[in-house]
């Protein structure tokens, strides 16, 4: 095995992309998955990367990011692959000092290309590496089947998503306390869609896209995946009580939220805690 394929970051990148497949959440070449590589990391693997490749531009401009080191899932790639063969379907990326265009320096070793949303995934990356003071490392975009369904039933607004995802679980405001932000049906891969994604990033952790998925951001490959998973399985039970019956009898209580953001310590912003009718 290769000395990058036995680095921990590398592993876990397998893992977590492993994980979403099992999931179902990566139909096809569905989805896609990126890690900031740490100062660390890059000097144990910086001499055995290739640097001969073609510099390519990303699509948008990420001066934040300059030359730092992502790995990547390809473009077209399936994530049911990743775990068989990881230097076909993934892949380390170089930025260049203005964080305006990449080259790879290892992976994707069949002519693959990054992510066909590198530029949400970058654009990400800078607003949140700011945001966190350095400490979000993974973006993780994933096509999940119950926060999808309910993007063609629940007005797109994050006041409402927000919400509603709370009520479905008690863990919720917990996971992610800043809520969640929606972003209206918008042509995926470009930079108009990495943009309006990237101003949610200011202030949340997961954004939705309406008929389409997710993204979420984090420190680690664990977090990460658990928020998607957390928030994904809050959409599949508010889809279950959905198909019982259109109202609910009970539920969490703006009240309740109150008690358990004191209980737990977290902020829970009062536009999320509005009078609601059931
Ligand atoms: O095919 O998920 O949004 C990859 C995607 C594009
Ligand atoms: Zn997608």
């Amino acid at each position: 095995m290769s000395k990058v394929l036995e680095m921990a970051f590398v592993q876990g990148f397998i893992r977590m992309a492993n994980d979403g497949w099992l999931q179902g959440w990566h139909e096809r070449n569905g989805g896609n998955l990126s890690y900031r590589i740490k100062d660390e990391e890059m000097d144990a693997i910086r001499s055995i990367l290739s640097y001969e490749g073609a510099w390519h531009p990303i699509g948008t401009s990420v001066p934040e990011l300059g030359q730092e080191f992502f790995m990547v899932t390809g473009s077209g790639k399936y994530f049911r692959n990743v775990i068989l063969d990881p230097e076909d379907s993934t892949g380390i990326i170089e930025l260049d000092q203005r964080g305006e265009n990449y080259r790879i320096c290892w992976g994707l070793v069949n002519g693959g290309k990054p992510t066909s949303e590198l530029p949400s995934h970058l654009m990400n990356h800078a607003v949140k590496k700011k945001a966190s003071g350095g400490k979000h490392r993974v973006i993780y975009h994933a096509h999940t089947t119950n926060v999808i369904a309910l993007t063609f039933v629940l007005p797109l607004r994050d006041e409402v998503f927000t919400r509603e995802l709370w009520e479905m679980a008690t863990e919720c405001p917990v996971v992610f306390p800043d809520g969640i932000g929606v972003v209206e049906w918008m042509v995926p891969g470009g930079r108009e869609i990495a943009v309006a994604t990237s101003e949610l990033m200011k202030k949340y952790d997961v954004a939705i896209w309406a008929h389409h998925g997710m993204f979420a951001s984090g420190e680690d490959f664990d977090l990460t995946f658990g928020l998607m998973h957390t928030v994904e399985k809050s959409a599949e039970i508010l889809v279950k009580t959905l198909s019982m019956r259109p109202d609910k009898l009970q539920t969490i209580t703006p009240d309740n939220f109150r008690d358990l953001a004191g209980e737990f310590q977290v902020d829970l912003p009062e536009r999320f805690l509005y009078e609601d009718k059931g």
